[in-house]
């Protein structure tokens, strides 16, 4: 049971200069989840329950100055060489058989984290996309130009023709299937983002099924669907905004109306007992976000639940399997 953390903690909006200097204690943005994620106990929680983990510490990355937008998009250099290095680094610790668990900085780093993960394997992969939103917009229908919003866009084989070249982005290579990719939680999808999945036939789990088939259906239809023709790893990447902003409320980009952390945490461990959890993203933790610290530790806890969850954690209680006991 081992599992090793990388940690990524790119954030594809520049921070806003002069917050610095007017505010006492700045409070980081998402570049800071995964410290926050660690200090919660992340790593010390894992060892507890079995698992053998090694922490890569923050990855740095180099400033790309200037890093002028291309068309809308922004900071697509940094984004696009930090990724490559992201993704080098997974296919390192997947090839040596681990499961890897990116730690988030925001959702941009799923490109190189399921490139990475995808170029390890001999087959291919599923993906469990997780969110509030799609994050499926290409460069070209993005409303606002975050890479943020697009990652998706840049991994599946069916949208190749649709995605103009990029700057430090002539490395991704299509590594996806659309029919191996399941969204859960949706509840935030531009209209352009819309057509695509309707195009493309996407499995989408938005809040509506959620609501009508319970979390226990979605998770059994989520599994077969993926698992129908061969049982093949699974990526699961989990945007923390998919739970609802009254349970984790310090991210980005909250969306009334989200999963409740039960079925935040159901997710995971019904993906756990499947055994095909192979890579895990925890994404958007953003502690300047919460407007207080009871509000930033309920984010950072839930975010922590549901990664242990990913890793054997049941709420009816575990022990060692080796574990005796005491006799009189
Ligand atoms: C919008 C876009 C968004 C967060 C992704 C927003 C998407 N669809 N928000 N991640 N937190 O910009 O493409
Ligand atoms: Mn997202
Ligand atoms: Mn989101
Ligand atoms: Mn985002």
């Amino acid at each position: 049971n081992n599992t090793f953390m990388l940690v990524f903690n790119l954030h594809t909006q520049p921070f806003k200069k002069g917050l610095k200097k007017k505010k006492k204690k700045p409070r980081g943005g998402v570049e800071r989840g995964p410290d926050v994620i660690r200090a919660a106990g992340l790593v010390e929680k894992l060892q507890a329950q079995g698992c053998a983990v090694k922490d890569y510490g923050n990855l740095s990355f180099e400033e790309v100055v200037p890093d002028e937008p291309v068309g809308r998009a922004k900071r697509v250099r940094a984004v696009g060489g930090a990724n490559q290095k992201l993704a080098e680094a997974v296919s390192r610790v997947k090839r040596d058989g681990h499961t890897a668990v990116m730690l988030g900085g925001d959702h941009s780093l799923a490109i190189g984290s399921i490139h990475g993960h995808a170029a390890a394997l001999q087959s291919p992969l599923g993906v469990v996309w997780v969110d509030a939103h799609a994050d499926i917009n290409t460069p070209l229908t993005s409303p606002t130009g975050n890479l943020h919003g697009q990652p998706m866009s840049y991994l599946i084989h069916e949208l190749q023709s649709k995605i103009p070249a990029l700057p430090s982005f002539s490395w991704v290579k299509p590594c996806v299937a659309a029919k191996d990719l399941v969204y859960i939680g949706l509840r935030d999808v531009d209209p352009e983002e819309h057509y695509i999945l309707k195009l493309l036939d996407v499995k989408t789990f938005s809040m509506t099924e959620v609501d009508r088939l319970g979390i226990a259906r979605v998770m059994e239809e989520t599994c077969d669907y993926l698992t129908a023709k061969v049982k093949k790893p699974i990526h699961l990447s989990y945007d923390i905004d998919a739970i609802d902003p009254s349970v984790t409320p310090a991210t980005g980009t909250p969306v009334v109306g989200g999963l409740s952390y039960r079925e935040g945490v159901y997710i995971t461990e019904h993906l756990c007992q499947t055994g095909l959890l192979s890579a895990v993203d925890m994404v958007e933790v953003n502690p300047a976000r919460g407007r207080t610290e009871d509000e930033v530790q309920s984010t950072v806890r839930t975010a922590v639940d549901v990664l242990l969850g990913c890793f054997g954690r049941r709420r009816e209680g575990n022990h060692p399997a080796d574990y005796r006991m005491p006799e009189p």
